[in-house]
């Protein structure tokens, strides 16, 4: 029940082909997907190994529009192989379509496309930011709701590409020393309030060393130090996060031992940054590719007048 059969390829097909053209996928439809994406990702790891190339994407928060320019940019699955570091939902007005897509990418193409839990892939924070009145709005019900925050608890936690870059949507954790820690975590639940799971989907680089208290209430900040002692004991060259908005949409830091990536340009439609994705070649050479918003159509306009908090 893991991958598709031969048999299902044009079912999937169909509902991606119809997801890029932006048309409405029928309730039944989206249900299928997420029971059929349950039941693959489940069995990867909390750790889950990716090979190069690949092209990494950081937060997307329901910015559909942008989410179709960056794959003009980066090129289409499975021609490009994408790791996704997690947010597709909340904040921007297509939430729904987003997790949709990346959701149906992955079962479509389970080798090519990784998807990670970010800490908006959650119940409680779904609720207050946007996806859950989004899929209240388009669906009448709280049935799609459910069937994705379901999914996310099974959502893998991290990724490493080629055991050399490790990604998380957030950060490290005081609790982990080693992929081997966060491997061993039960990770099939609601993204806790503290703990390791919680710290890998929250937390933040900062430029003071050792660990810090959150601003945000969740998760640590950490050092230059921690990052260094990180990537030297698990062998590692680079942590690749998201999760921070950047103004250049990306921003590489602890002396090149961690990048963050930011993939929604013009934050919440009002915050003038660029976005980037990071292509990681077959030989591990890092390229950053920047780009702009996709044109605004009418509520996206006027969300810019309004101002909401970023923070999270
Ligand atoms: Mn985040």
């Amino acid at each position: 029940m893991g991958k598709l059969d031969v048999e299902e390829y044009g079912t999937y097909d169909s509902m991606v082909a119809t997801l890029l053209e932006h048309k409405f996928l029928p309730e039944k439809e989206v249900l299928q997907l997420c029971e059929r994406a349950r039941s693959l990702i489940s069995e990867e790891s909390n750790v889950h190994s990716v090979r190069a190339p690949v092209t990494v994407v950081g937060d997307i928060h329901g910015q559909f529009h942008d989410l179709l320019e960056m794959f003009k940019l980066g090129g289409y699955a499975p021609d490009t192989n994408y790791l996704f570091l997690g947010d597709y939902v909340d904040r921007g007005y297509y939430s729904v379509e987003t997790v949709t897509l990346v959701v149906a990418l992955k079962v479509r193409y389970p080798d090519r496309v990784t998807i990670i839990r970010g800490n908006h892939e959650s119940r409680q924070i779904t609720q207050v930011y946007g996806f859950y009145d989004e899929c209240m709005r388009k669906y009448g019900h709280a049935g799609i709701w459910k069937a994705f925050t379901d999914l996310f608890d099974y959502m893998p936690l991290t990724a490493v590409i080629e055991n050399q870059i490790f990604c998380p949507h957030g950060g490290l954790s005081p609790s982990i020393d080693s992929l081997e820690d966060v491997r061993k975590i039960d990770r099939f639940q609601e993204v806790p309030h503290e703990g390791p799971v919680c710290d890998l989907v929250w937390s933040d680089p900062d430029d003071r060393t050792g660990w810090g208290m959150s601003p945000r209430g969740a998760g640590y900040t950490f050092g230059q130090d921690i990052t260094e002692q990180f990537n030297h004991a698990n062998g590692l060259k680079m942590i690749a996060r998201a999760h921070q908005l950047v103004m250049e949409g990306y921003l590489p830091t602890h002396d090149n031992g961690l990048v963050t990536i930011f993939s929604a340009p013009n934050y919440c439609y009002r915050c003038g940054n660029q976005a980037a994705i990071m292509e990681v070649s077959e030989t591990m050479d890092t390229e950053f590719l920047q780009f702009d918003p996709a044109p605004r159509r009418g509520e996206e306009q006027s969300a810019a007048k309004r101002c909401p908090d970023y923070f999270l």
